[in-house]
């Protein structure tokens, strides 16, 4: 049946599990965007697309927990060249600054424009006249222009999670005015900050050729897209009810005896990803151990790094770096019974996070380039009481909002260091003047008034402009 509301993107919001009975089932995935989009779904009778992960090929449309979901298949092949390969060896370093190096394969751009049809035409069958379209994220660039071309009635918005480069990288790219060109197939085109808007704006004026006026291009058919920064959040209240329940406040302690009591608790959450800046924290953590600033019998940094994307080499690499450096920093600098970095591998149920941020003295967020980091605003939301410090980098999206936390350039060991030891002795005074104003910023600007912006926003948009406006001079 054809719906009103089609949310596409690369996952769909569940995993496969087996259940009690040995029969395969489904879980929703734990996440913000699940809790971000669903009420507009259930609102809207909406339909979520997207690849449930594995290698099954034409599963059907299901229900789940009263949502609507598309499964769409991927081969061994489309998971090697559209997701590992394009978006994740091209445009996921690309979009980073080159904190890695990305690498350029025409097989792996055909694979990701055959797979971004696939969604295209798998959208189009599924909406409704007139119906409003969503997209998500870098795997599905050009969703939005394939879609438009098929049903030119759509209503057709896209947000980007990760940032968004400046030209003097985007450039590199040997197929970089097909990828704006595909974007511009929606009405809006939803960044995390303003930078990335720019960004946007400024590539399709030189690049396509576009006549632009601030956050509005002007296309030739006749049509506008708005580029605007729509910073994403999390379910601030959620995280705050989990942080304040009884049993997690109890693990909270469990944790924290775990560790030996010692004074003060630092904390790493990520994904293993080169983007996070892992290695060069515990670097400056240990440092401060070296030197003789901290104590392995005051301090401890509890670094869980969740596997991501473990068929990519440049994440087994990753991977294999940090476990040396752990085992290395461990061997020189902890005793028995203290290690100083306890570094666990795995990834936890949500309970089990918000522990992990109560427990925590010290959050320290220090990717390269991010987004936005969802994990920074976690560690906020749980801190009802106002304790806490956050150590954040500056190239993280979150950066733009969380003013009060101890800013650090990541590339800079020495002033980490120096952030890391301010944070350690800040007064409780201190501390909670800056964690008061963060709380305040995440209570008020939660997912839902995020996705609600949004949606708000691609209702209004004015698609046609009326200008004349002249084709494009290409280049
Ligand atoms: C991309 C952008 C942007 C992690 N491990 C576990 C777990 N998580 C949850 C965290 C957090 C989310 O995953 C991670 O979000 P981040 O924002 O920190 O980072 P990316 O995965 O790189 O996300 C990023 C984001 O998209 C949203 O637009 O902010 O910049 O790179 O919510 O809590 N959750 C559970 N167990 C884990 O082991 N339950």
């Amino acid at each position: 049946m054809p719906n009103n509301l089609v949310i596409v993107a690369n996952r769909l919001p569940v995993d496969r599990v087996e259940q009690a009975d040995g029969t395969p089932g489904w879980r929703l995935s734990p996440g913000g965007l699940v809790t971000a989009i669903e009420p507009v779904m259930r609102a809207n009778d909406g339909v979520w697309l997207g690849w449930p992960g594995g290698t099954d090929q034409d599963l059907e449309p299901f229900e789940h927990d009263g949502m609507s979901l598309v499964p769409m298949s991927m081969s061994q092949t489309d998971i090697e060249l559209f997701y590992e390969g394009f978006s994740n060896g091209t445009l996921w370093p690309l979009y980073h600054d080159l904190v890695a190096k990305p690498e350029f394969h025409r097989e792996w751009w055909d694979a990701y424009v055959s797979v971004n049809r696939r969604f295209a035409e798998k959208a189009a069958d599924n909406a409704a006249e007139g119906a409003t379209v969503w997209v998500h994220d870098y795997q599905l660039q050009l969703v939005p222009q394939m879609l438009r071309e098929i049903r030119p009635d759509l209503r057709i918005g896209f947000y980007l999670h990760i940032p968004f480069p400046p030209g003097e990288l985007f450039q590199q790219l040997p197929w970089r005015r097909q990828l704006l060109e595909g974007l511009l197939g929606a009405d809006l085109v939803g960044f995390q900050g303003h930078g990335a808007a720019g960004n946007f704006v400024r590539l399709v004026r030189q690049r396509v050729g576009h006549k632009t006026h601030k956050d509005l291009v002007y296309l030739p058919d006749g049509r506008t897209v708005r580029a605007a920064a729509f910073p994403i959040s999390i379910d601030s209240q959620g995280f705050e009810d989990l942080a304040t329940s009884e049993p997690v406040a109890a693990r909270a302690k469990e944790i924290r005896e775990a560790l030996g009591s010692p004074t003060k608790v630092f904390l790493g959450i990520d994904r293993l990803d080169y983007t996070k800046g892992i290695y060069a924290r515990l670097r400056a953590f240990s440092e401060l151990i070296a030197d003789g600033h901290l104590d392995v019998e005051d301090a401890v940094f509890v670094q869980v790094a969740v596997p991501s994307r473990e068929q990519v080499e440049q994440y087994r690499i990753l991977r294999d770096d940090i476990d040396r450096l752990v085992g290395r920093i461990n061997g020189d600098l902890g005793r028995i019974g203290r290690p100083a970095i306890s570094y666990l591998h795995s990834s936890y149920p949500r309970e089990e996070m918000a522990a992990l941020y109560r427990s925590a003295d010290i959050m320290v967020v220090t990717p390269y380039r991010d987004g936005m980091n969802l994990v920074a605003k976690e560690y906020v939301a749980c801190r009802t009481d106002n304790t806490g410090a956050l150590v954040l980098s500056e190239f993280a999206g979150a950066a733009e909002e969380l003013r009060q936390a101890w800013l650090v350039n990541p590339y800079d060991i020495n002033g980490m260091k120096s952030a890391l030891l301010e944070a350690y002795r800040a007064e409780p005074k201190e501390t909670t003047r800056r964690m008061k104003a963060m709380r305040r910023t995440v209570t008020q600007n939660d997912v839902a008034a995020w996705a609600d912006s949004f949606m708000t926003e691609l209702a209004d948009i004015r698609s046609s402009h009326g200008k004349a406006v002249r084709p494009a001079k290409r280049s």
